[in-house]
């Protein structure tokens, strides 16, 4: 299922970059972000809810829905797709992973250095301060132990900037990889969608890993039609040598 010019590439890279999506976590049993929210959640369009806009009009339903995604989250575990990439860190000189998932799951599965472009879902911020809060997240509405204000999900909503080190370091990896790879994303949410363009801009052999091809697919090097926790340990097993 793997060309085999992507595998030639991977081999002789110094600096891979990857970055996944929610698909990534889908074989762990976690929605994908534009699937159908199931259950209590179809009736709400993530697009909204994951809005300051949402927060300061429902502060409530929003807490909801996030601590639905924590208990979903924490029941789940990596799966061989996660578990590949942390692999695979062994395999190449350098790897940047880069993850718009908040889920956690890639440093559960062992990868050492996450970069969270979208911020991690059992973070908790004050609204108002914008600083890190440790709170009681059962409480219906968790406010900042400091000022009082809202406390937040530590993620990162339409419409807010990409924390800057992890904006920083994102695209000097992608400028400077030789190796990209794009792993579960629909790949249109930005500046993230960006990430494989300016990776191929700068001399990258870039590739995607879907079993629905993104709008993006005939851009890649690659398009890989595929399951993430089925190519990625083939991948893996690649570049070991195994048949
Ligand atoms: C920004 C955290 C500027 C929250 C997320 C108006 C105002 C401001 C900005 C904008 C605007 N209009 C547009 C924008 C830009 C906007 C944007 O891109 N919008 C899109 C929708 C057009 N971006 C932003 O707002 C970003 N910030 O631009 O700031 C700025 C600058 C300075 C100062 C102030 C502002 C912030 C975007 C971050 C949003 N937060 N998540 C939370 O999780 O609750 S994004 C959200 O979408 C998730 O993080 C998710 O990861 C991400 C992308 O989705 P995907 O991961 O791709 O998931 P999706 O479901 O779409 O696709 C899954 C794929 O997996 C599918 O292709 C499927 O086929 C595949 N798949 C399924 N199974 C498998 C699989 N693949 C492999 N294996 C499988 N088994």
């Amino acid at each position: 299922m793997l060309p085999e010019p992507l595998l030639a590439a991977l081999r002789d890279a110094q600096h891979v970059c990857v970055l996944t999506g929610a698909g990534i976590s889908a074989e762990s049993g976690i929605p994908t972000f534009r699937e159908a929210q199931t259950g209590l959640w179809e009736n709400y369009d993530p697009m909204d809810l994951a809005t300051p806009e949402a927060f300061l009009r429902d502060p409530e339903l929003v807490w909801r829905w996030y601590r639905w995604r924590r208990d979903l989250v924490a029941e789940a575990e990596p799966n061989p797709g996660h578990r590949a990439l942390a692999e695979l860190e062994e395999l190449v000189p350098k790897l940047t992973l880069v993850t718009q998932n908040v889920d956690g799951l890639h440093a559960r599965a062992g990868s050492a250095d996450v970069i969270e472009f979208h911020g991690n879902l059992f973070a908790t911020r004050c609204f108002v301060e914008d600083c890190l809060v440790e709170v009681d997240t059962e409480a219906e509405i968790p406010r900042c132990p400091a000022c009082g204000g809202h406390a937040r999900p530590g993620v990162v909503w339409f419409g807010e900037a990409i924390p800057g080190q992890a904006l920083d370091r994102s695209f000097a990896a992608a400028r400077d990889c030789d190796v990209f790879l794009s792993i579960g994303t629909s790949s249109l949410v930005y500046p993230a969608a960006g990430l494989a363009e300016l990776a191929k801009n700068h001399g990258a052999v870039v590739a995607e890993v879907n079993p629905n091809p993104t709008g993006l697919a005939a851009f890649f090097d690659h398009a890989v039609a595929g399951n993430a926790g089925e190519v990625l340990p083939e991948l893996v097993s690649g570049l070991r040598g195994a048949p």
